[in-house]
């Protein structure tokens, strides 16, 4: 097994009641309506019917009062939203039944789900709507082809074959997000090239928005804000100047004309060096606005974001985009949605909630989750991300009272906007199973779940998938889910542990948390971990940036006190002495020790886990794993070993009894890491 199929595959089912059951369904798919979205989701039907059953069973249009079959119905009494669904038993056949198209196509495959789960149909009642509107993944794709942070291969985009040439993955690609509820998709780059704005690439993004279209998926473009200037020449992209205005006016009437149902434009605008308005002296919203301004005729809208840090020296860059957000509240335009990520820094293993959620009641607030593992070990370690996506989502912002969660600012319900988002910026690319480590497929699939329904646990998602893609054997499955669900806390054990944070430099992979060279203090490892002779981390409070002063009240308790901080996150908001006795009765260097080495030992736990399935699950996605974990082990005890001879050197102290010390020099693995750096 190759891993194309992702959680797709269809296995026979081998239960034999459970199949006659399903058997019982089989006389036919009913499908009445003509839309394009409900004949993909027949077409699925049979594709999933013969593979899990071995039978072929036709699509009619007339089925009148026919039995046993599975009727796809469109229901404008349907009490789901829009794009909901209810699944029920009624007049003898599996009925199917949505306001929309695209709310078939989700049923279609949540009954699909369901079969491949080989779950009783008896009482099958299901009835289900999205929590968010806008759930999409964000690809980080370039026109030649490479991926910014991807780490699975190229692009799955072949712009110099399209738009005559439609690669078949293309489809595919819909159909996994489709068969998860993920409706829109940014296929480039937020450091985007203008490129895309021209005729030539207009038409090729048309292309692959014809394939999207028949599985609900709107596609959408990064924006390069200076496109005024650099493509169509004019001398400023000052979004107050009228001749700008016009220009976007005719480049988003010029898009619809070939993409009638484009999603809209993600724009990075002064963030790491992108041109933005304040180029010219304006705000984001001005910025915004004028671009929400253009899509006014259309049912586009503008994916804002707030990923913004300017290269000030005494600056907290935890507190930049608060400090240039919150005074915007109220000014952004009603199609306007700020995305904003999970955390205040960047995607780190660990992150406070970004204290942007809640602070801006008045302006839809997206999530930005990043699926693609760019500080968790890209495609070589196992990082099961539902945790970090939930601990985000469930985290208190306290802005009305308790209960006010990031879900519920992200979802809209909090403050009451209805243009609701959450992104996930992607993890795919051309290698074969989509995603490089065969596991990171199930931070897509969690992406993809959780932005239908942010309720789901972690668990019942990772149980959800290891069935659907790896094994229905209930001891094998049980082994892998349990790795899955501690993976995470293991890797943040060996790398960032106690709240440390962004000890890459460049390419993010190994640790150097020597780095003190950047063109900017915050592009240093140094500028986050704050080590010196009298201990280690970040002062956020009162005393140092103060960035603990951006939270409600509630929030700041929970933080503000060294000693009542939960370990997890005492790092990011206190400078802690290195003989400082924490809750677990350690001091803060044995304590970080103690991780280091743990989490380095965790990952032969992992292995172990893996072993255990061995046998019950396809060959090659065994080995494929084994070996990544392998590579996980290996590189799990070289980045400890480079984190507690740095520290060592600013703690003076010896490694815990119990623990080996490593066996190379700091200047040893200051070498080897930095192997990474030379290109
Ligand atoms: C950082 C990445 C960089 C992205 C940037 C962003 O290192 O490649 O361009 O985020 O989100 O995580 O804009």
């Amino acid at each position: 097994d190759d891993g194309y199929r992702l959680w797709l595959k269809y296995e026979p089912v081998i239960n034999a009641s459970v199949k006659a059951e399903y058997l019982r369904f089989t006389a036919f798919v009913g499908n009445a309506s003509k839309g394009e979205i409900v004949k993909s989701a027949a077409v699925e039907l049979k594709t999933g019917l013969k593979n899990l059953l071995g039978k072929s069973v036709s699509v009619t249009n007339s089925f009148g009062n026919k039995t046993g079959g599975i009727v796809l119905r469109l229901d404008a009494s349907n009490d789901q939203q829009d794009e909901g669904y209810h699944i029920a038993l009624a007049g003898g056949n599996i009925v199917v039944s949505s306001k929309s198209e695209s709310g078939i196509l989700y049923g279609t495959f949540a009954l699909l789900r369901h079969m491949q789960m080989q779950l009783p149909i008896e009482n099958l009642k299901v009835a289900s709507s999205p929590k968010v509107r806008y759930r999409m993944l964000n690809h980080w794709d370039n026109v030649d082809g490479t991926v910014e942070r991807g780490y699975a291969g190229s692009s799955l985009w072949k712009w110099y074959e399209l738009p005559e040439v439609i690669d078949p993955r293309y489809q595919d690609y819909a159909r996994a997000n489709a068969s998860l509820g993920i409706n829109g998709t940014v296929l480039n780059n937020v450091n985007a090239s203008a490129r895309f704005m021209s005729q030539e690439y207009i038409v090729k993004v048309a292309a692959i928005a014809d394939v999207m279209r028949k599985y609900g998926i709107k596609t959408y473009l990064s924006v390069y804000f200076a496109a005024p200037k650099t493509l169509g020449g004019l001398s400023t992209s000052d979004p107050l100047d009228p001749q700008v205005r016009a220009w976007w006016k005719e480049k988003v009437a010029q898009i619809y004309k070939e993409i009638p149902d484009f999603g809209g434009f993600l724009v990075k605008a002064n963030s790491e060096g992108e041109p933005g308005p304040q180029d010219y002296g304006r705000t984001h919203a001005e910025g915004a606005n004028m671009l929400a301004e253009a899509f006014k005729p259309y049912e586009g809208i503008v994916i804002w974001r707030a990923f913004v840090y300017k290269a000030d020296p005494r600056a907290d860059r935890f507190k930049a985009a608060y400090e240039e957000f919150v005074p915007l509240d109220g000014k952004f335009d009603p199609k306007v949605i700020v995305q904003v990520k999970n955390g205040p820094i960047d995607f780190q293993p660990r992150e406070p909630f970004s204290p942007l959620f809640g602070n801006m009641p008045k302006t839809p607030l997206g999530v930005e989750f990043q699926i693609t593992q760019e500080y968790l070990g890209f495609a070589a370690h196992a990082v099961y991300e539902a945790p970090i996506f939930k601990e985000c989502l469930n985290s208190d912002t306290y802005v009305n009272g308790q209960g006010s969660s990031v879900a519920r600012v992200v979802d809209g319900s909090l403050h009451g906007y209805s243009r609701t988002l959450m992104a996930g910026v992607a993890n795919t690319g051309s290698d074969r199973n989509w995603t490089g480590h065969p596991l990171a497929q199930a931070n897509w699939y969690a992406f993809g779940r959780l932005s239908w329904d942010h309720e789901l646990s972690s668990e019942q998602i990772a149980r959800e998938w290891t069935a659907l893609t790896l094994t229905r054997n209930q001891k094998a499955a049980e082994s892998i889910v349990l790795l899955m669900l501690r993976s995470r806390e293991i890797y943040v054990d060996y790398n960032t542990p106690l709240g440390l944070s962004r000890p890459w430099m460049g390419v993010h992979f190994a640790p150097e948390p020597w780095q003190n060279k950047g063109s900017r203090p915050d592009w240093t490892a140094v500028y986050y971990h704050r080590a010196d002779s009298s201990g280690l981390g970040f002062d956020r409070t009162a005393s140092g940036s103060n960035a603990l002063a951006q939270y409600q009240p509630q929030v700041q308790k929970q933080w503000n006190n060294p000693d009542k901080t939960p370990l997890p996150y005492l790092l990011w908001f206190h400078h802690v002495r290195w003989d400082e006795k924490l809750s677990t009765g350690r001091t803060l260097w044995e304590e970080l020790c103690t991780r280091f080495y743990t989490g380095a030992d965790s990952v032969s736990w992992m292995r172990q886990q893996w072993d255990m399935a061995k046998g019950s699950l396809d060959e090659q996605i065994y080995a494929s794993v084994a070996q990544r974990l392998e590579v996980q082990h290996r590189e799990a005890i070289w980045w400890r070993d480079a984190w507690v001879l740095y520290l060592q050197t600013f703690a003076r102290q010896t490694v815990p009894a119990g623990f080996e010390p490593p066996r190379q020099t700091l200047e040893e693995v200051k070498k080897s890491v930095n192997v990474y750096l030379i290109r």
